[in-house]
């Protein structure tokens, strides 16, 4: 039987409304504090609530009023929390920093930020995966958006790029086409997040403008470790102005600090069942314990007669200029250093536009570039509803601004006074002022008006082979393996030969491998191309991520695996060295409570054995005790541990008790290599720590993958 219970509020405490805490934010807002002490639950109206537990009603048991105003707000708001998710970047993670500007650049370029040394500008960055809903996993093969929001003292500067430095396409045109393609497909909404499927691999293989850019995603780099260790870029060829009004072309490149660093296909799969939220989970976490990811500004400068003379246009961006034929220039670090309040306020509602520029920035012809100024705003309005976006807090400037823009949905700020226009009589109001103003670059433009690409933009396979040979060859076999592995998702055979027709175009080496994996009986044709295939591009090496690895463990975590009894000096010599190298690590144990060590001392555990499996790790090391091994033997997560640590070519250190862990892992002690590090004393823990700079053993990799058998 019900009974006319009142449960008791949360906020018992004795203060009034009066006494709520409220705190100014960024923009100015009045927010109240979520730890409040004492604050007295409102409604949105602000009037105090009684009980937030019982709608009002007839008697114990009904009918509900509809009087009860409090009831119908609070349901009201929660029916209208979601706005649309972003079209594409959906699921994202951002946090707070700053850039700070090395020295003055002010013979390339007027904006504000590059002026002066030392000079610090607000910056917010959003990462995302592109294809995925927001509620998708993070280590999805795919690219990662790269979105810097500079909150320069003229106006706000968004650099929308990405990690990977070029795009599948040269015209802002097909874009909706190669989005609904990746996308799930409209009849049976799926696969989720993946591109491996008919539609994308069908409009990929009749795209060849595709092919440098597919080289890029089928490669580590479309499944970083982690945010803080990818690269982030511009992609387009940008303008720096300067005040005599002088042009210098420029690409943006970000370099993380810590170096380069993917994982594994097999590794990725795994990371998203483990922690669907690695990626925004590793920013957090290293965020919050004062770690704060740093990137490097560098600029690839260059004039219109490089530019001529360049083997490619510099306007499509299905191109890159190598960096060991045009060396970027270090101009400035851009350092995260605090994460968002709130994710919906901040991460979710912050609207990047890549027409967002200061004065002395400016764009080039680039039609991708072109067409992106024209969809950035529009999707705006489509996503938070109204043109007053500009209000919300992270999407205002923080300088100062003036404007007679008035109205509309949710409109915060409006001119005040009586003048909401100019020019006017009565000296009201802001005006503008040409000598600061942005004023574009006077390019004289000529031509017929014409739906045409240019001839310039018509070889799409050298620098995908380029590309392709700057790898090392543990990173070309991933390449290949990614092409099969998406093309055996393929249901329609004739995508798959198509693709390899492709292939063959760029790499006869790398179409063979993948046509052996697909089993296809014959070889087709090589796919017609406009421009025959150079082959005198020389490789870069600032293409592949393990020739730009880190040269230190640092920013990255072991996987240490205790059981009760396991040797307590060693532990400790364990995590004095990886303190020391900057790195962190998990404690991962048989249960969540923990162990207790050899000289009796607790060990917290960080994780239970099934819930740390060694993908969430760089590196594991094995320190159980002898008497814990037959329980540990029993148990699949402790095998599958180790299988997948070394299937993965991670370092493993180890205890002499803990080889019967490998030989339960398929691992015989013939397999053991240099990554396989016995682990007896302080000396060999310091030792073991030292050497994960290395990251990966890439040589065991030839021995633990299925070899394919190229025709
Ligand atoms: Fe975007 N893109 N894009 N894009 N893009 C969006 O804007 C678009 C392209 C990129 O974290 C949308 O606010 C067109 C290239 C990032 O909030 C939308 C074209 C590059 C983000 C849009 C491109 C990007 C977006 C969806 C073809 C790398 C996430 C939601 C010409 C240089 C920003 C939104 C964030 C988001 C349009 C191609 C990067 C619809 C039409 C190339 C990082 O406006």
């Amino acid at each position: 039987m019900a009974k006319t219970t009142k449960s008791s509020s949360a906020n018992g405490g004795t203060a009034t409304i009066h006494d709520q805490k409220l705190e100014r934010g960024e923009g100015g807002e009045l927010h109240q504090t979520a730890s409040g002490k004492g604050a007295v639950l409102t409604t949105a109206q602000g009037g105090p609530v009684s009980d937030d537990q019982n709608s009002l009603k007839v008697g114990p048991r009904g009918p509900t009023l509809i009087e009860d105003f409090h009831f119908r707000e609070k349901i009201f708001h929660f029916d209208h929390e979601r706005i649309p998710e972003r079209v594409v970047h959906a699921r994202g993670y951002a946090a707070h920093g700053y850039f700070e500007n090395y020295k003055s650049l002010s013979k390339y370029t007027r904006a504000d930020l590059f002026q002066r040394a030392g000079e610090k500008t607000p910056a917010f960055v959003r990462f995302s995966t592109v294809a995925g809903s927001k509620g998708s996993v993070d280590l999805a093969r795919d690219v990662r958006g790269f979105a810097v929001k500079l909150y320069t003292q003229e106006g706000n500067w968004d650099i929308v790029g990405n990690n990977i430095p070029v795009f599948f396409i040269q015209d802002a045109i097909k874009f909706p086409d190669l989005i609904h393609a990746v996308k799930e497909e409209p009849d049976c909404a799926f696969p989720q997040a993946q591109s491996a499927h008919d539609n994308f691999w069908d409009f990929i293989s009749l795209t060849p403008e595709s092919m440098h850019m597919v080289m890029w995603v089928m490669s580590d780099r479309a499944i970083p470790r982690s945010f803080r260790f990818m690269e982030g870029f511009g992609v387009h060829t940008f303008r720096l102005v300067s005040a005599k009004g002088d042009s210098t072309f420029v690409k943006f490149h970000w370099k993380p600090k810590l170096g380069l660093q993917s994982v594994v296909w097999n590794e990725a799969v795994k990371i998203n069942g483990a922690d669907p939220d690695f990626h925004r989970r590793d920013l957090w976490t290293a965020i919050k314990a004062g770690d704060f990811p740093e990137w490097e500004l560098q600029l690839q400068l260059f004039d219109q007669d490089f530019a001529d003379a360049f083997d490619f246009d510099v306007l499509d961006p299905t191109k890159i200029i190598p960096e060991e034929v045009l060396p970027p220039i270090p101009v400035g670090r851009l350092v995260l250093d605090r994460m968002p309040d709130n994710f919906f306020a901040e991460t979710e509602q912050v609207a990047f536009m890549t027409q967002n520029v200061p004065p002395g920035i400016d764009f080039s012809n680039d039609p991708l570039l072109q067409g992106r100024n024209f969809s950035y705003l529009d999707t705006q309005l489509k996503r938070l509803g109204s043109p007053n976006f500009t209000h919300i807090p992270i999407n205002a400037p923080k300088c100062p601004f003036a404007h007679f823009q008035q109205d509309g949905h949710m409109a915060m700020r409006n001119p005040v006074g009586r003048a909401n226009y100019q020019p006017n009589s009565f000296g009201e109001g802001p005006r503008e002022l040409p000598q600061r103003g942005f004023t574009p670059f006077a390019e004289v433009e000529q031509g017929p008006k014409r739906r045409l690409r240019a001839e310039s933009f018509a070889d799409h396979y050298s620098q995908a082979r380029q590309f392709f040979i700057s790898q090392t060859t543990g990173e070309q076999t991933h390449i290949a393996a990614a092409l099969a592995f998406e093309l055996s998702k393929v249901q329609t055979p004739v995508i798959r030969e198509r693709m390899v027709s492709h292939l063959l175009n760029i790499h006869e080496g790398l179409a063979n491998q993948v046509a052996g994996k697909l089993g296809l009986q014959k070889m087709p044709k090589p796919a017609e191309a406009a421009v025959p295939t150079r082959q005198d591009l020389d490789p870069s090496p600032a293409l592949s991520i393990v020739e730009n690895g880190p040269d230190r463990f640092e920013g990255r975590k072991l996987g240490i695996l205790v059981s009760d009894g396991s040797d307590a000096g060693l532990l400790d010599a364990l995590k004095g060295a990886l303190d020391k190298a900057g790195a962190t690590y998990e404690i991962i144990a048989p249960k969540i409570t923990g162990v207790e060590a050899s000289d009796r001392s607790w060990v917290v555990a960080d994780q239970m054995i099934d819930g740390g499996p060694s993908v969430l790790y760089d590196a594991v090391a094995l320190l159980p005790a002898p008497a814990s091994m037959d329980d540990l033997l029993q148990e699949s997560s402790a095998r599958d541990f180790v299988a997948d640590a070394f299937a993965h070519c991670k370092f493993i250190g180890y205890v002499k008790s803990a080889v019967p862990l490998f030989e339960k892992a398929g691992v015989a002690a013939t397999d053991f290599d240099e990554g396989c590090i016995a682990i007896e004393n302080a000396k060999d823990a310091k030792s073991f720590v030292a050497g994960l700079s290395k990251l990966r053993v890439w040589e065991r990799e030839p021995k633990v993958k299925m070899p394919s058998k190229p025709k």
